[in-house]
């Protein structure tokens, strides 16, 4: 898939872009294959069976590795969709299933993915991360909110906030006033988000699932094998 100009430009500006209709169902529904077993606790790898059934959201690590999805079309279209981006240079430094369940209170607070660091400088200007929905997802679904432009702002003061979210030493950005932009995303819609752009998922207010994976691009020699 090759990105207009005017898509390069918006994520520049604003430090994400929504792609609409990346993936055809069939595409979307070969994913929820493995994804469902990932949640009925099926797969046993890295305490995934632990992770699912501990608190009402789930982050499962490098699933595409675990589950095959590497080999599925969605991988080469997020890929290229980065290179276009951030640069030729990108590879996969990581991804991760962040799972909320109906009615899961558990809001993923503000924080830029480069916050969780200390990362190396070039993850830090050129890191990407693509969230994939697997389903419809709305705002009271938990799905992604942006503050445009963040990216241009440095990396901001992360606080400790494990007592507000159980999963992956959480941290938060305390926000002002900053005005924050939801996005609703059907099945096989994504977006991309630059390292440094602020983002946030609320709890998951409905009777529906909220799936999703994200996967995190950094340029190759900053990654460590
Ligand atoms: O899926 C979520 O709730 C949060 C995802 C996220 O923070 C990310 O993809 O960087």
């Amino acid at each position: 898939m090759k990105l207009t100009k005017k898509q390069i430009n918006i994520f520049q500006t604003d430090g994400f872009l929504v792609i609409r209709n990346l993936l055809p169902m069939n595409q979307v529904d070969e994913i929820n294959v493995g994804y469902q077993k990932a949640i009925n606790g099926q797969i046993d790898a890295h305490d995934w069976k632990k992770r699912i059934n501990s608190v009402p959201i789930a982050q499962l690590g490098d699933p595409s590795a675990v589950l095959g999805w590497r080999k599925f079309p969605y991988f080469q279209k997020i890929l290229s969709i980065a290179k276009q981006l951030n640069g030729n240079d990108l590879e996969v430094a990581y991804d991760q299933l962040i799972y909320k369940p109906p009615y899961s209170p558990i809001e993923v607070l503000w924080h830029q993915d480069a916050g969780y660091g200390p990362w190396p400088n070039e993850a830090i200007e050129r890191g990407i991360t693509c969230w994939l929905a697997l389903v419809d997802v709305t705002p009271e679904q938990g799905s992604m909110q942006f503050i445009p432009s963040s990216h241009q702002q440095g990396i901001y003061h992360h606080h400790n906030a494990q007592d507000r979210n159980p999963i992956g030493g959480a941290l938060e950005v305390r926000l002002e006033d900053q005005v924050a932009i939801p996005v609703s995303y059907h099945a096989g819609d994504c977006s991309f988000h630059h390292a440094c752009t602020l983002h946030y998922t609320g709890p998951n207010q409905t009777n529906k699932e909220r799936r999703s994976f994200s996967t995190h691009f950094w340029p190759t020699a900053t990654i460590q094998r």
